[in-house]
């Protein structure tokens, strides 16, 4: 997978300018990047984005016209050397105590009023802060003036509270100046643990050498260049390296200077927090693709999901009921009337189902009709064909997912499970299967019926009429003959066999109409099963494709730079 944010890393902005706006639009992106994913991937891996959307909150918040520097190194390097130089804390007259090792010390040029509230947030204690503000100092502190130096315990003090307390400060301030001295410069500690960490910061890293009068004058620039390479190494090729000496004010000229332009050019925080942001997105970057991810899963995994559900829900039973049930009315609409009442006796394959059976006019009885069916419960194969339907979907949908997602998708689409038989069987008990109205031809072909019934029986009493009257003697009905037939005859076995005929040319095409009953049913109820599919597996996987796009564009705006 490429990586979409690859240009940050390499992005050394130097002395390029960071536009405070542009480092809030970015902080907004890491901050809708957490809206979009929360919930959906880990919390550890969201971490640093948190602290860093509530840090560079709080700092941007605070004073803008300070720029906090800390001096970090290791024991004896000459940290609280150059805090003493450069704040000249003798001539201070509330700088007579000299900082400790192990308590981090501040100095703020200027009023301390307004630096106050960012030392406080810094967690400096009120009584380790100095001012810089004297009248000795006549004008020529004023470059300094927004300052507020650090001189951070040593990193490598045998004491954990004091390595976290450092940890802790290199997180927070606008600018590090890593001091170093010609013994340990190329100290393994100093590089792996700090200095390669630090490569995201090198537009507000600066290096000093300090103790250069304890190496002859001519080995200067040979340790200078030795730590170049060092610094290449750790990636933080670039960064400003000068060489210093505390005991001596001309060795302080290049420190000095290098502060004082930091200062005048108020963009150490900034640049301190588009580094941040940097280093956060980088760490998040594998949490998105490249390619914008399909809206869904495909349609053949849809489809295969409508008929797990279909299966599930007992539709097939339903089904094969309609057709029964639409031979069962048309037979007892249509059939010959003496078979009728018998039929009627028979229980309507619908009712034993508890769906809607003959007395439920149709559509409107049925929707409001949501009582549950008795339609059998899915067996344990149609249990497990849906639950790899629903897989299936979630790893059609996630496909094109990094690795953090997948497992969010098909959470997503498992997360209704509970709810689907209920609302499946709701479904299917408010779905009209098409059997509320009797067809006009039922009704003719049994009007029929009963005209053809009706003959045979008028036939029969014709005749049984006849008989009696010989039997009793009295004068014989006129029997009208048609053809050689006697109309009474014609009349009964004409309408019992018209009868039978009748019946014998419904019956096919009975079949034929609750086969399409059946289909009609079969559609109405696949389209509402689909719909819960949607509402309950779908629905719930696409949410969490949006929170992906979201975040994947989020990032993107991110890493804009
Ligand atoms: N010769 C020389 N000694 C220095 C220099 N900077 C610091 N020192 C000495 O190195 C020792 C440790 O200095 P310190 O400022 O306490 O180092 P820290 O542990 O980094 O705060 C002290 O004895 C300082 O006097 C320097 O530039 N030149
Ligand atoms: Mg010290």
């Amino acid at each position: 997978m490429t990586n979409i944010t690859g240009r940050v890393r390499e992005a050394f902005r130097g002395d390029q300018r960071v536009d405070a706006d542009a480092l809030i639009a970015r902080l907004d992106a890491v901050r809708r990047f957490l809206t979009a994913v929360d919930g959906l991937l880990p919390d550890a891996e969201l971490v640093p984005a948190h602290t860093l959307v509530e840090r560079a909150g709080t700092r941007l918040a605070l004073s803008r016209d300070h720029t906090v520097v800390a001096l970090a190194g290791a024991t004896g390097s000459g940290k609280s050397s150059l805090f003493n130089a450069l704040a000249q804390l003798e001539l201070s007259p509330v700088g007579v105590r000299r900082p400790t090792t192990g308590v981090t010390h501040a100095c703020v040029w200027g009023p301390l009023e307004g630096a106050n509230r960012l030392l406080d947030w810094i967690g400096v204690l009120p009584r380790h802060r100095f001012v810089r503000e004297s009248a000795l100092d006549a004008d020529d502190e004023t470059a300094l003036h927004g300052l507020i130096l650090l001189d951070l315990p040593d990193f490598d003090s045998v004491q954990r509270s004091h390595r976290l307390e450092v940890d802790r400060l290199l997180g927070l301030v606008d600018q590090v100046v890593w001091v170093v001295d010609p013994q340990k410069y190329a100290d393994r500690v100093i590089h792996d643990s700090y200095l390669r960490e630090f490569h995201r910061h090198r537009d507000v890293t600066l290096v000093v050498l300090n103790q250069a009068d304890r190496l002859p004058p001519a080995e200067v620039p040979r340790v200078l260049d030795d730590l170049r390479r060092l610094l290449d190494t750790d990636g933080l090729t670039g960064v400003p390296l000068l060489s210093t000496t505390a005991i001596d004010p001309a060795g302080m000229v290049g420190l000095r200077g290098a502060l004082e332009r930091t200062v005048a050019e108020r963009q150490a925080a900034l640049r301190r927090l588009a580094g941040d942001v940097d280093t956060v997105v980088a760490g998040l970057d594998e949490l998105v693709g490249s390619a914008r991810p399909a809206g869904g899963p495909d349609d053949s995994t849809v489809d295969g999901l409508n008929r797990a559900l279909a299966g599930a829900a007992g539709v097939p039973a339903v089904t094969e009921a309609v057709q029964q049930a639409y031979r069962h009315r048309a037979v007892a609409a249509t059939g010959w009337p003496l078979v009728r009442g018998w039929r009627r006796l028979r229980p309507d394959p619908l009712r034993r189902l508890h769906l809607p059976g003959p007395a439920d006019a149709g559509a409107d009885a049925a929707e409001s009709l949501v009582a549950a069916t008795s339609v059998p419960d899915p067996t344990a194969a149609q249990r497990s064909a849906l639950g790899l339907a629903i897989r299936a979907v979630a790893d059609r949908a996630a496909a094109d997912l990094p690795a953090a997602w997948p497992g969010a998708v098909t959470a997503a689409a498992r997360s209704r499970l509970g709810d689907l038989p209920d609302a499946l069987d709701r479904t299917i008990a408010s779905t009209d299967l098409g059997l509320g109205r009797r067809p006009l031809w039922w009704r003719v072909v049994g009007g029929l019926q009963w005209l053809v019934t009706l003959a045979a029986v008028v036939g029969l009493g014709w005749l049984v009429l006849g008989y009696a009257l010989r039997a009793l003697g009295l004068p014989a009905l006129d029997n009208p003959m048609v053809g050689q037939v006697p109309l009474p005859t014609l009349l009964l076995l004409g309408g019992l066999l018209a009868g039978l005929l009748l019946a014998a040319l419904t019956r096919p095409v009975v079949r034929w109409a609750a086969r399409r009953a059946r289909a009609r049913a079969e559609q109405r109820l696949t389209a509402k099963v689909a719909r819960v599919g949607e509402e309950y597996v779908l629905t719930p996987v696409r949410v969490v494709l949006g929170s992906y796009a979201q975040a994947r564009d989020a990032l993107r705006d991110a890493a804009r730079c």
